[in-house]
């Protein structure tokens, strides 16, 4: 395992330079889910597949950005399931964006997925890397090394609210929720990255993300595989709590699909028992 971790540090250092360095624009195709790609995106994927395409112990790539699943190694052992650049559109504003890798054994299913990594490039790049049984280990770039600053925990109840989703959309009980963690004092952190707003949540101690099922996205906008479970796998592993619309573990998702998305509530333990009484869900 951990030449996937030595191999994603050294993807984080060229994607981040990629960022830095290289245009910014359009590119002529669109994603699976029918977003148009950015040259950073695909170059983003590029970078990645060639970097894993000497790792033998990685036997598929499914990435955000590709239909299908890719066979590198055969008699490779994990599936690495990533979004190469999430956030991308915020490039172009020059706010914070991230990768997410999920790593995978066996079926594509929540329950097998072993670890999760994420990378931030901000101001600075940071990394941090999930396994069972441990608490997430956030790691800071000084240069061209990681250097590791502590593990992550989460408090029991936090201070910050990601309301995710167009709220002309969001049906009465969520509005509800929303508006009373307000009115309680919650304060609004919500840039349109996932990668930051939830690594915002996880190293302030806690806080609520949402992205939920709307009128216009009945199963809302998240992808399950690159996205919702691996951050649920670094949200328990903190000792918060990730969730559905119907209150089940983000963990035991069972995607039919490689691009399925799902509803998705990441929060400390006070405010996703807060979102089940909201959803009419029992604790
Ligand atoms: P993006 O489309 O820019 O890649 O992955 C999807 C994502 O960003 C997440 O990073 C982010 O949390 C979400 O979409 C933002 O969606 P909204 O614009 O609907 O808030």
């Amino acid at each position: 395992m951990n030449i996937i971790f030595e191999t994603i540090k050294h993807i984080a250092f060229e994607i981040d330079n990629a960022i830095k360095n290289e245009d910014l624009g359009y590119s002529e195709s669109e994603n699976s889910s029918g977003e148009d790609q950015l040259k950073l995106d695909v170059q983003s994927d590029l970078i990645i597949e060639k970097a894993f395409a000497s790792v033998p112990i990685v036997k598929n790539l499914v990435s955000e950005e590709k239909e299908g699943v890719l066979t590198l190694h055969n008699t490779g052992k994990y599936t690495i399931c990533y979004d190469p650049l999430d956030g991308s559109s915020l490039v172009d504003v020059n706010l914070s964006v991230g990768s997410i890798f999920g790593i995978y054994e066996g079926e594509l299913i929540g329950q097998n997925l072993v670890a999760s990594v994420y990378v931030v490039y901000g101001p600075r790049i940071e990394l941090v890397i999930a396994q069972k049984g441990k608490k997430p280990m956030l790691s800071r770039a000084t240069g061209h090394t990681f250097h590791e600053i502590s593990e992550i925990t989460m408090e029991n109840k936090g201070k910050l609210n990601a309301p995710g989703g167009t709220q002309q959309h969001w049906c009465d009980y969520h509005k509800t929720l929303i508006d009373d963690l307000f009115a309680e004092g919650y304060r609004l952190r919500y840039s349109g990255g996932m990668v930051p707003d939830l690594h915002q949540i996880m190293l302030k101690g806690g806080g609520i993300f949402s992205y939920p099922g709307t009128a216009d996205k009945p199963q809302g906008k998240l992808r399950q595989l690159f996205e919702v479970i691996p951050f649920a796998f670094m949200y328990e592993q903190a000792g918060g709590e990730a969730i559905n619309h119907k209150g089940m573990r983000l963990m035991e998702l069972v995607p039919s699909h490689p691009h399925d998305t799902s509803p998705c509530f990441f929060g400390s333990r006070y405010e996703i028992a807060a979102m089940k009484k909201a959803y009419g869900i029992d604790a």
